[in-house]
């Protein structure tokens, strides 16, 4: 099939077939009310924000999902055109000639040459098995990309977390407070053992889950927290909410009006206490537009 522009309108609307789920909106109170945040990440003050009612995928975007807008657009990600993405060191599959060399300031981030979402641990991996696992190596103007295809798009960064806490009031986690529902019973997909070395895998995964693992939060969407990472619209300031905090009510934030890094929120399979607790509602953190890693995918929400 011939490409298809992907600005064209809804080119793939009705092809985008994940679960979605309808969320009433209102008033919620943003941010880490705990003081669990690295205050870099600028999570606080805690304010209040009110949100539009809207419908976001109760799962991220899997790779069948990606592979349908791949076959119907000809699309080609950001890391298929610069040849490489950066891949952890435990999930590298790729020839030696094709590693670059460790990430400077993260080792355990290796750059690989045919490294991108059909081959997220480099040229010697494949698909097989993973179909229904995250799409990952997507940049955030991929995701965008696959969004106009789709008629759909990011959500914001408020809109996220609204849909993350599930009804829940100013909770760490999606669930509660509690990061396990008992002893060695994992609610999500993150690092267990001694990061970056060696993993225990006492939730089962080195790397991505399935998005229909553990249990979806009260709202019914699965792994906000944990498994990979989500890019959402905007862009990312760490005095962003001081500055909306002196803002009555805002309603429908969307974030600076311009930046360096795109959001993301949720944490990874990555994430481990001893060097990034963001596998919380309510932490942050971004990367530039074009780029991609093995554990950073998203979800949509309906225009
Ligand atoms: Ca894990
Ligand atoms: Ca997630």
């Amino acid at each position: 099939m011939a490409p298809v522009p992907v600005g064209s309108p809804s080119v793939g609307a009705g092809r985008h077939r994940g679960e979605q789920v309808a969320l009433p909106g209102g008033a919620f109170a943003m941010g880490d009310a705990h003081g669990d945040g690295h205050p870099g990440d600028g999570e606080q003050p805690v304010h209040g924000v009110r949100i539009s009612p809207f419908t976001i995928d109760a799962t991220s975007v899997t790779n069948a999902d990606f592979a349908t807008f791949v076959e119907d657009t000809g699309y080609r990600t950001e890391a298929e055109q610069f040849g490489f993405s950066a891949v952890f060191h435990l999930a590298l599959r790729a020839r030696p000639d094709e590693v670059m060399g460790p990430a400077s300031g993260a080792p355990w981030w290796v750059g690989a040459r045919g490294a991108d979402w059909r081959h997220p641990g480099g040229s010697q991996s494949d698909l097989d098995g993973l179909l229904d696992h995250p799409v990952v190596h997507v940049s955030w103007n991929d995701a965008v990309a696959y969004c106009r295809w789709a008629g759909r798009r990011l959500p914001t960064e408020a809109e996220w977390e609204y849909a993350s806490r599930g009804g829940l009031e100013s909770r760490r986690y999606p669930w509660g407070d509690e990061l396990l529902a008992g002893p060695g019973r994992w609610r999500c997909n993150i690092w267990q053992g001694q990061f970056p070395a060696r993993n225990t895998l006492d939730d089962g995964f080195l790397t991505t889950a399935p998005v229909r693992s553990f249990q979806p939060n009260g709202f019914g969407l699965w792994q906000t927290v944990g498994n990979v990472w989500e890019w959402c619209a905007d862009w990312f300031s760490p005095r962003y909410y001081a500055q909306l905090a002196t803002a009555p009510d805002p309603v429908d934030p969307t974030g600076p009006v311009y930046g360096h890094g795109r959001v993301m929120r949720g944490g990874s399979f990555l994430c481990h206490d001893s060097y990034c607790n963001r596998y919380r509602n309510a932490a942050r953190t971004s990367n530039t537009p074009d780029s991609s890693t093995g554990n950073s995918g998203f979800r949509t929400v309906a225009l």
